[in-house]
């Protein structure tokens, strides 16, 4: 095997790499966060390809006749999944020529095959690039562009918007019955594939934000990365085990999902459901169809699940997972009270690939996230860097395994300070170390001089029988320089009035500090919201 020379002094030596664009674009070394391995867990081989790791070590162990993943018409086990990874593999290298280093970019919805076309990138030591499947055209080239993509691999359904570009490099389509399809050129390979002998610190994946603004961030993730999330959460806070099945809702391009609903999975042996288009009532029946055991879904989900709960069997249901956005009481509370679940929240971001704080069962502490999850530190700063006390407002500030390093992008200094890797979330500690979610940093009302969280409004608006979904902003205003401004949905049967604005005016003041009532309410048919169940509050602040 060639022996390349590696570039980025930052990286170990050795790299399987033949193609060095990922790594020649690594933020150079003083511009990277601390990287702490503080598990004995955490302790990974120079040498490590993760779906050797995750995937062929559960068949050599004599998992393969396990089930590893159930869909809609079929299920696969854990010797099927290998086998199609391994066929796809063979011909990413045999058929399309690729090298290690190179990058594939994904585009389907949640299916088995997406996850072994994922899995198979990985495994060819080629670095994969998911690509959420409402993105257009526009915003697939930027990031084609941005990651110089050297193929695709793309869902048969999704292809309008690759062929809609002007250039797009060699693409081999999925999900697909035709002479040229992924699949038929699979059945012309045997299925044997070593998973490439690549360096723990080789880049894997490239996986970009979903951001609101600008240029889309790409952000850089190796091997071990990919095993130290498997070995950090699901372990001290969700317990995962070999005979759970795991379900939800985040698309696998999404690291949430990623996580959650392949890798997680895999690390334990367990199963995973993978649905396209769920709803809030087609994910209650999968549950209960599939005697689900975990959850994981964005709270907006969860707060639409809860009144229907009663209507399905979810006693299979042992945890419930919220991540994407900050978690209300009252959802937190009508879930509960739904299904007898505690949920556990958790803190994630694309740039550290996936949840560090975090709280289940007894440790869960109403209304905070959690503590940091053990292999993470976090703490808050304030404006100049300084750590700051309990009950001070401030930045979240967190290192880990897992980091914060941007694909040739400027914007890296402003994640990352003094080691530390800045979300952009304002939270608030108590005096036992739990971490509470204010509002995104930028996202913070400041009227007549008092600085409020449109989080805490939202939170007293949504225990009003009324609203079914509302978002809070800060409008600008001459006199007060903004003012807070609710957006909000109601259930059906209750009339967006003047008099029903009013109603809710005052059930604010009488929850939270009445001057952080609502000046102005705004009634509307639905929230803006991204794919990942993300709130778009730029999109409020336009109207
Ligand atoms: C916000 C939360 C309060 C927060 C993600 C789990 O959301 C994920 O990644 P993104 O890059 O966004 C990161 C930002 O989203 N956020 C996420 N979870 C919570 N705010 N409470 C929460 N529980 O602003 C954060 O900075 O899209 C979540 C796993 C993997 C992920 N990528």
């Amino acid at each position: 095997m060639t022996r390349p020379t590696a570039a980025a002094p930052a990286a170990t030596a050795y790299t399987a790499h033949l193609d060095h664009f990922a790594r020649e674009h690594l933020p150079p070394p003083g511009q990277w966060p601390q990287i702490r391995f503080d598990l004995p867990s955490l302790q990974y081989p120079a040498r490590l390809n993760c779906v050797g790791a995750l995937l062929d070590a559960a068949v050599a162990d004599g998992g393969g006749g396990r089930v590893a993943i159930y869909a809609d018409a079929e299920q696969w086990s854990y010797a099927t999944l290998q086998r199609k990874v391994n066929q796809i593999a063979q011909v990413l290298r045999d058929e399309l020529g690729l090298v290690p280093g190179n990058r594939v970019l994904l585009r389907g919805a949640n299916n088995p095959m997406m996850a072994a076309c994922l899995l198979a990138v990985l495994k060819s030591g080629c670095v994969a690039v998911p690509t959420m499947p409402l993105l257009r055209a526009k915003e697939l080239a930027a990031i084609i562009g941005k990651a110089r993509v050297d193929a695709v691999l793309c869902a048969a359904g999704l292809r309008a918007e690759i062929d809609a570009l002007d250039a797009a490099p060699p693409t081999v389509w999925f999900n697909d019955a035709g002479a040229d399809s992924l699949e038929a050129r699979m059945a012309a390979h045997d299925g044997r594939f070593e998973a490439l002998d690549t360096a723990a610190d080789d880049v894997c994946l490239i996986s970009f934000t979903s951001g609101t603004t600008g240029v889309p961030k790409g952000t850089m993730h190796f091997h071990r990365d990919v095993l130290a999330i498997c070995d950090c959460f699901p372990r001290s806070t969700l317990e995962s085990q070999a005979d759970d099945v795991f379900i939800g809702t985040p698309p696998l391009a999404f690291t949430f999902g990623l996580g959650g609903l392949l890798l997680f999975p895999l690390r334990v042996g367990a199963a995973a459901v993978l649905l396209e288009k769920l709803t809030p009532e087609t994910l209650l029946r999968a549950i209960a169809r599939y005697r689900a055991t975990i959850c994981f879904t964005a709270p907006t989900f969860y707060r639409q699940m809860a009144p229907l709960a009663a209507n399905y069997d979810l006693s299979s249901l042992r945890k419930s997972v919220s991540a994407g956005e900050a978690l209300p009481l009252a959802t937190r509370d009508s879930w509960q009270g739904a299904t007898g679940l505690a949920m556990i929240d958790g803190i994630g971001a694309t740039e550290l690939l996936h949840i560090f704080i975090s709280a289940a069962g007894a440790q869960i502490r109403r209304g905070a996230t959690g503590k940091p999850i053990p292999g993470y530190q976090a703490c808050i700063l304030d404006a100049d860097g300084k750590p700051v006390g309990p009950g001070v407002v401030g930045r979240l500030a967190v290192k880990g395994p897992t980091g914060c390093r941007y694909l040739d992008d400027a914007r890296q200094n402003d994640y990352v300070l003094d080691g530390w890797n800045l979300t952009g979330d304002a939270y608030e500690m108590d005096a036992d170390g739990y971490f509470f979610y204010r509002s995104r940093t930028d996202d913070m009302i400041i009227s007549a001089g008092y600085n409020i969280a449109g989080p805490e409004v939202e939170e007293a608006l949504l225990r009003h029988p009324a609203v079914a979904e509302c978002g809070v902003i800060g409008r600008a205003d001459e006199e007060r320089g903004q003012v807070v401004e609710a957006h909000v949905v109601l259930k059906s049967g209750f009339d967006a009035s003047e008099q029903q604005a009013r109603a809710l005016q005052e059930f604010v003041k009488q929850q939270i500090a009445p001057y952080k009532y609502p000046r102005s309410i705004k009634f509307q048919a639905a929230l803006p919201r991204t794919e990942t169940g993300k709130l778009q509050r730029f999109k409020l602040r336009a109207e």
